[in-house]
């Protein structure tokens, strides 16, 4: 087998137990399941430059190798062309981007950084796997600079359709060095289809079935549907935790039920829309009144970009506005926490919640769906209500799927939801299941491997 050795913007602490985002438990997963390398900025930010070789710890299977970026890499390739542009654009949120044309620059420049720091550690029989829209030219950058070996990249933000994808600067570049990788992976076939217009219609290459031809070279563009360990949720949710099972029997005698969202604090998660819908489902329907609760709890991130501000003083006031308005003495409706939650914590909240309410306004996958499923008992599982924007919808469906954007459609879902017969939640829950377990990480890392390694791929049926 070969080395694996996984590029990605930051590298997760593997020692912690809380990791918020997506991509850090993702990958987190795969690694600890096959060892190899995981390389990607250590979080610091340095006022000068430094030699391009990382700084290497080893965690059981897995070595990480470490870079620091200066001030200037930070503002302009992360905060500045990564998050201010790329980020809101493949979210469909043309209105968000804030662009100069330094942060271009900067991506370019970083994205040789990392070519740089990956050359110190390669070995002639490894297979690279790159991660994220950070590092699209990272696979070019490195062919570059002599690199043969075979180099896969994985997209876990959904890819816009060749009419949004015009609007960002220099986008032809873009998806030029994105066909530099040998095997270019999404969360569905959505994504899958808008790169395929883009290819043939921008690019005037034909895709045939899931393999690009580019000159005497072949690219297999492929869905390869991120999955979790559904076991190890699972088996974290029955364990339960302490402060969670008393909560939940004192909920239990008052007879109240619980609607749970956990979320980065990021725009695309459709926050202050789901308060909204909560809002809406205490007004359309009085009799559940001291009857549930909404506990979100969200994830601080990208603390200096301007729109995640924003969200957080919205989020604030509509929590303050809905317990103003609706709270009792003795009943909160909205329990709002900025924060995160340790994983153990976090499946067995999951557990005891009547309600998994997901809805992003975009979103590449959405683990926390696969997640709210794998903790739920089938003696009485609670109901995933799932925005049809997240990429999951596209496999998870017979979770109730809502609009994101009707805050009474999901105000009426969620009470068809709370009410749900035993049966029906049942047989939704052990269809949910098998599906999360067909794919799950493992099949990720699987099917993706034999495309990377093998060149062999069969389109997943999602
Ligand atoms: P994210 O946008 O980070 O990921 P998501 O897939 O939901 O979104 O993953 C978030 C992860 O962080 C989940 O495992 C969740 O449990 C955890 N998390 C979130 N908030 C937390 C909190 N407050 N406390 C503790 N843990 C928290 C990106 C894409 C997604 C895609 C993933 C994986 O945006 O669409 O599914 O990558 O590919």
């Amino acid at each position: 087998m070969n080395r694996l050795v996984i590029v990605s913007n930051r590298v997760a602490d593997l020692s912690s137990s809380a990791q918020a985002g997506g991509l850090a438990v993702g990958v987190g997963d795969a690694l600890r399941q096959r060892g190899g390398v995981w390389l990607g900025w250590d979080g610091q930010t340095l006022k000068y430059e430094e030699p391009p070789e990382p700084r290497i710890r080893k965690i059981g299977p897995v070595t990480q190798a470490t870079i620091p970026l200066t001030q200037q890499d930070y503002e302009e390739f992360y905060l500045g062309f990564s998050n201010s542009v790329l980020w809101p654009l493949f979210h469909y949120r043309l209105d968000l981007v804030d662009y100069k044309s330094d942060f271009l620059d900067g991506y370019r420049r970083v994205n040789g950084k990392f070519a740089d720091a990956l050359l110190t550690v390669l070995q002639p029989d490894d297979v690279i796997w790159i991660h994220d829209y950070h590092l699209i030219p990272l696979a070019s950058e490195l062919r570059q600079r002599g690199c043969t070996q075979r180099i896969g990249f994985f997209l876990h933000i959904p890819f816009p359709p060749p009419e949004i994808m015009a609007a960002v600067p220099k986008h032809r570049w873009l998806v030029e060095s994105l066909l530099d990788f040998d095997v270019i992976g999404f969360q569905t076939n959505t994504d899958l289809g808008n790169l395929q217009h883009y290819v043939e219609d921008q690019l005037g290459y034909q895709m045939n079935g899931n393999r690009i031809k580019i000159d005497d070279r072949e690219v297999i563009a492929g869905c390869f549907p991120i999955g979790i360990d559904v076991d190890a949720f699972n088996q974290m949710a029955q364990q339960g935790n302490e402060e969670v099972q008393i909560e939940m029997h004192r909920r239990r005698v008052l007879g109240r039920q619980q609607i749970i969202g956990v979320d980065r604090l990021d725009y695309t998660k459709g926050l202050p829309d789901r308060l909204r819908a909560f809002g809406r489902l205490l007004e359309l329907f009085p009799e559940l009144r001291k009857n549930v609760a909404l506990m979100q709890i969200a994830t601080p991130t990208r603390e200096e970009v301007e729109a995640y501000v924003e969200i957080r003083k919205e989020l604030e006031a509509l929590s303050g506005a809905i317990n103003g308005r609706f709270a009792d003495f003795n009943w909160t409706p909205v329990r709002y926490m900025y924060g995160t939650v340790p994983r153990d914590a976090l499946a067995a909240l999951f557990r005891a919640s009547q309600v998994g309410f997901v809805t992003p306004l975009r979103d590449g996958m959405n683990l926390v769906a696969k997640e709210y499923v794998a903790a739920q008992s089938i003696d009485n599982p609670g109901v995933l209500v799932l925005s049809k924007f997240a990429g999951a919808a596209e496999e998870l469906r017979e979770a109730l799927i809502v609009n994101p954007y009707d805050s009474d459609d999901m105000a009426r879902t969620l009470c068809h939801a709370l009410t749900m017969p035993l049966g029906e939640r049942q047989e939704r829950q052990q269809a949910l299941i098998d599906r999360i377990r067909k794919k799950d990480a493992r099949w990720w890392l699987n099917t993706f491997m034999d495309a990377l390694e093998n060149n062999q791929y069969t389109p997943a049926n999602c």
